[in-house]
């Protein structure tokens, strides 16, 4: 998507199509930068009180003996850092998802990822795994890089279509935090690497797969995620997804209680 500076108001049906199509869009150069220095100095400021131990709101994952750095995370900053919320940034990414989706949105998650020079990649994953005991996600996911981001750099990388997949199973890593989906060679193959410069954003849906790619690079690569939903913060509370959660609640129940027989069973 070649969009330099959106006209604002506008419904940005060309965008909707192909996030709907293909379960992710690419938006260029549609933030300013100011708010993303802003934004980018709060996030600094955090990540470095919760590496020296000032806060314990910091994950690490990665490090492995290939990739040595560690991909650090925080979880939930427009809950711990006003200026967030009262950013232009969030407002300039909630108008777009509002206007891809012909709707009003509200942030329903956030998160930041520092993958430190030499750190591996995020694994292939789609998001909803993360919430699927909890509800069916309906939010639009937001990337945006706090540098230009290029491929050596870490860059996102998501497969076409592949929200058409439904929900794939998936794994919890060693790690404890993180989920990776169980996949077969052929389900990422296709895959687009996007080089997204400061000042661009994508956006995915909650079941497109993707994946970022290693920093092997000296810089830290930064990125700012939020995830907006026409019923932000009380999406789990919506009917359809008491209903999941009962459901969900059932059919492990279910599952438990067969695995249980066939043990009896076995057993005699
Ligand atoms: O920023 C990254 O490297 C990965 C982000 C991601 O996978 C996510 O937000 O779900």
């Amino acid at each position: 998507m070649n969009s330099t500076r959106l006209n604002s108001e506008e419904f940005l049906s060309q965008e909707y199509t192909q996030l709907a199509c293909f379960g992710f869009v690419h938006l260029k150069n549609v933030l300013s930068m100011a708010a993303l220095s802003e934004v980018r100095y709060a996030l600094d400021c955090a990540f470095s009180d919760a590496s020296s131990g000032r806060t314990n709101s910091l994950l690490e994952h990665g490090g492995a003996s290939d990739h040595p750095g560690a991909i650090q995370e925080m979880n939930h900053l427009l809950k711990i850092l006003p200026t967030l919320k009262r950013s232009p940034l969030l407002a300039e990414c909630n108008d777009l998802v509002d206007r891809i989706l012909s709707r009003p949105t509200m942030p329903s998650f956030d998160h930041a990822i520092y993958k430190q020079p030499r750190s591996g990649s995020v694994h292939w994953h789609q998001d909803q795994a993360y919430k699927d005991k909890v509800k069916k996600m309906q939010s639009v996911h937001v990337w945006i890089p706090l540098q230009d981001t290029v491929p050596s750099m870490g860059c996102m990388q998501y497969v076409p279509s592949s929200h058409r997949l439904g929900n794939l199973r998936h794994q919890r890593s060693a790690n404890g935090h993180t989920l990776y989906a169980k996949l077969d060679g052929r389900a990422c193959e296709g895959a687009v690497q996007v080089t997204a410069n400061l000042g661009d954003v994508i956006l995915h849906l909650p079941q497109t797969l993707h994946s970022s790619l290693p920093n092997n690079s000296d810089e830290i690569r930064k990125a700012w995620i939020v995830h907006f939903s026409p019923y932000g913060y009380w999406e789990p509370l919506l009917p359809q997804n008491l209903f999941w959660c009962v459901q969900k609640k059932i059919r492990l129940l279910s599952l438990a209680l067969a695995r249980r027989l066939v043990d009896r069973e076995s057993d005699n």
